[in-house]
Order: C-alpha cells, then sequence, then structure tokens
C-alpha cells in the first residue's frame, strides 16, 4: 500500500480499500464520518477555557458524575455525525445508559458503533489531554435495527478500533486490522495528514502509569509488582518513571509511542476494575495488539472476555507485551 507521511486520511482511507478489499465502501465511510466528530469536538475542546463551555449542564452522567457542556457537546457530536449516515445499525456510547437507535427515518446500516465520547472527565476543565474512544463491529442480529446482541460482543470480534486525542495538537489513531496508524490535524486545513504510519509499540518500556493514591486499596500482586518497578536494576531498566495524567487517551497514547505500561487493576474500590469493557478497554487492546503490544484483565485477554451488560466494567492492564507479562505473573502469584 503506498502511504507517505503527510498524506491526508481520506487519501490513506482510499489506498487501504485498494489494498483491503473489506474495507470498502461503508466502512470507509464511517472512517470519515467518525474523523468528522473529531474535527468538531476538538475545535470546542480548543475553546475550552471560555467560561460559556465550562458551565455544568446540572445534569449528571451515567457514572453520578456532574456532567460537563464538553460531555454533553461530544455525545451529540459523534451521534448527530452518524446517526444519518446509513453506515450504522445501532450505537452504544459511556455517557448514556440504554442502547442509542437509529432514527426511523434514517436508513440502517451493518456496522455497531461503541464510543466514549469525552475520555477524562476530570481534566476537562483543566486544559489537560482528554480523548474520544471508538470500537467497530459488524451487525450480527437479522432485523433492520440493531439489538443488545450486537452491542454486546467480544473485543476479537471487532473490525476496527481507535481514539481521538485532544492535546498539543489533536491526533486520531487507529486500526483496521492491518496496523496501526496515527494522523494529526492541521487545522489550517481541516485535514487529518499522516504523521505516525505503521506505529509499533516497543516490547518493553521504561515507564509505568497508574493512581498510586489507590495502593491502600490495591491487591497484594499489584502493590508487589509495583514496588518491583521501583527497585534499580539496570538488566531491566529498573527503575521505572511513573507517568500519570488520569486521561486513558492521554497515558495509553504515550505508552503506545515510546512503551510502558498503564495499569488500572480491579482493587477494594473497583472490584471489577474502573475503566468500561466496550467503550475504553476493547478498542485499546484492539490498537495494543495491532501495535504488538497487549491488553489483559491480570488474568486473561481483555478481548476474550464475553461481555454481558452495556455499561460493563472490567481490570486494564495495557501496553508494552513483555511488561503486561510480568505483571500477570505477579497477580497470578507466580512470583
Ligand atoms: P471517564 O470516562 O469518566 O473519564 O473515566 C475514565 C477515566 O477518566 C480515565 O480516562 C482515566 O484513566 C481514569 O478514569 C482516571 O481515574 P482516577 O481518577 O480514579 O485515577
Amino acid at each position: 500500500m503506498a502511504v507517505r507521511t503527510g498524506m491526508t486520511m481520506e487519501r490513506f482511507i482510499i489506498e487501504e480499500q485498494r489494498t483491503h478489499p473489506a474495507a470498502r465502501g461503508e466502512f470507509s465511510g464511517l472512517l470519515t464520518q467518525i474523523a468528522l466528530a473529531g474535527k468538531i469536538i476538538s475545535s470546542e475542546v480548543n475553546k475550552a477555557g471560555l467560561a460559556e463551555a465550562l458551565g455544568l449542564t446540572g445534569r449528571t452522567s451515567p457514572q453520578g458524575v456532574q456532567a460537563q457542556g464538553l460531555d454533553e457537546f461530544a455525545q451529540k457530536t459523534f451521534v448527530s455525525s452518524l446517526d444519518h449516515s446509513g453506515y450504522l445499525c445501532i450505537m452504544g456510547s459511556e455517557s448514556v445508559e440504554n442502547m442509542i437507535e437509529i432514527p426511523p427515518d434514517f436508513p440502517c446500516g451493518s456496522y455497531v458503533l461503541m464510543f466514549d465520547p469525552l475520555d477524562g472527565s476530570s481534566n476537562i476543565d483543566v486544559n489537560v489531554n482528554i480523548g474520544s474512544i471508538f470500537s467497530i463491529l459488524k451487525k450480527k442480529s437479522h432485523g433492520e435495527q440493531g439489538t443488545l446482541e450486537d452491542c454486546l460482543q467480544k473485543g476479537t470480534f471487532q473490525v476496527g478500533a481507535g481514539y481521538i486525542v485532544y492535546g498539543s495538537s489533536t491526533m486520531i489513531v487507529y486500526s483496521t486490522g492491518y496496523g496501526v496508524n496515527g494522523f494529526t490535524l492541521d487545522p489550517g486545513l481541516g485535514e487529518f495528514l499522516l504523521s505516525h504510519p505503521n506505529i509499533r509499540m516497543p516490547g518493553r518500556g521504561k515507564i509505568y502509569s497508574i493512581n498510586e493514591g489507590n495502593r491502600v486499596y490495591w491487591q497484594e500482586g499489584t502493590r508487589r509488582y509495583i514496588e518491583y518497578l521501583k527497585e534499580a536494576d539496570k538488566d531491566t531498566g529498573r527503575p521505572y518513571s511513573a507517568r500519570y495524567i488520569g486521561s486513558l487517551v492521554a497515558d495509553f497514547h504515550r505508552n503506545l509511542l515510546k512503551g510502558g505500561i498503564f495499569l488500572y487493576p480491579k482493587d477494594k474500590k473497583f472490584p471489577q476494575g474502573k475503566l468500561r469493557l466496550l467503550y475504553e478497554a476493547n478498542p485499546l487492546a484492539f490498537i495494543s495488539e495491532q501495535a504488538g503490544g497487549a491488553a489483559s484483565t491480570g488474568f486473561e485477554r481483555i478481548m476474550e472476555i464475553t461481555p454481558t451488560e452495556l455499561q460493563q466494567r472490567t481490570p486494564v492492564i495495557i501496553g508494552s507485551k513483555e511488561d503486561v507479562a510480568v505483571y500477570e505473573e505477579f497477580i497470578q502469584g507466580k512470583r
């Protein structure tokens, strides 16, 4: 596939269509609409400092978090950019309790979109990187409208996934199952341009990302693993550096490019883990594995989990393959 840095995402999708027949028409159109939603949200995020966007709406999200204007704006932008497209049969969002049906006056398509419209809610009003996360599945059910069965699919059934990070620049990073590529938004052109072709995650990193403020709630295996990372040992590149932004997308993105491990394990406060399986864990697990990394609960591959609920949580241990494997040994009591 003839790709070169600087080519537009549209052009890249056309090239991918040529090489990978599965990526035809509907799927490519869907990716383009997701990128459009990202551009719209990006322009609003860049203005987030302005008073109005900080206004609290007084509404509480399913997570019991005071929904902020930007959170709702992102939710509405994803839905309005995609519900009329004819590519989707159903959607699911981390920000709303139930499935999002395609309005009856719009055609249904053969794809399912599960998304987190704005990840990193605790950082929205302090100008720290936040992001959107998306997961694409194929429709399984037979009727026109999609069903819960279409949303509750294992991560291994994803046909595409990615995230958009709103930071010093806005980037979209995604995979359709043929490697991971990153595109940076050129605000002047309003185009995502290929800036990070064929991203590979280093096999072992030097960075660990975990909220150490939760240490008192951690399981013994997690405590011992983090202590292990802090010991000095040249051969294994320890001690590792601690980096924790508190926005999953931003922490994951850094570790994807530099190597490292992000952990939101299960603990006494979150016995199932904190992060959402369908909207956060599965799509990033897809990207991690496509880039040569790994994604685990500590005991099993995240993408092998059979979902049973829309807002299901899971422990998330994700990043460089060797680092995830070492954590699994600690939490399984093998070291
Ligand atoms: P939201 O989807 O509500 O933003 O929650 C997810 C998240 O903000 C992740 O982005 C981040 O990694 C984690 O929660 C931070 O949690 P904590 O503040 O407990 O460390």
